[in-house]
């Protein structure tokens, strides 16, 4: 019995750590440097919903940036086309992945420059799950 309340407290602090409610989990979190302040960001992370039922990710804010939007790419033709949407579905039991060339997020009118390293917070809102906070850590490419 004291291992299996053992394990439950290491699930708990490694898969729940980040998540609002314990119903969904933020992980790899990781932004790209911006070297030119008047670029703009792009922010990826892996959302997991451990729950039976669906979610969704509707809106942004970082402390650091004017404006979060929600971006995807998509193809059309042989085109790659970036275009801004509404939500990000994230269906009950299943893994999204926020990330290249996929759903991203884009910052805009950031306050500062992102070096490798610096840390990006960020403020996730979900349909059911409501507020999550994360930090993206600056890096070159995925974790
Ligand atoms: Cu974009």
């Amino acid at each position: 019995m004291k291992i299996l309340i053992y394990i439950l407290v290491i699930f708990g602090i490694s898969q729940f750590s980040f998540a609002g409610e314990g119903v969904l989990s933020i992980t790899d979190v990781w932004a790209r440097p911006v070297i030119l302040q008047n670029r703009p960001g792009a922010a990826y992370f892996t959302i997991t919903n451990h729950t039976n039922a669906a979610d969704k990710l509707i809106s942004v804010t970082s402390a650091l940036a004017a404006r979060v939007e929600i971006h995807v790419h998509r193809h059309e033709g042989d085109v790659m086309k970036m275009m801004q949407v509404e939500d990000i579905p994230v269906p009950a039991q299943e893994i999204v992945a926020v990330e290249p060339g996929g759903y991203h997020l884009m910052l805009f009118g950031l306050s500062r420059k992102l070096a490798l390293g610096d840390q990006l917070p960020l403020i996730l809102t979900f349909d059911h799950a409501g507020e999550i906070k994360v930090i993206a850590k600056i890096m070159k490419k995925a974790p």
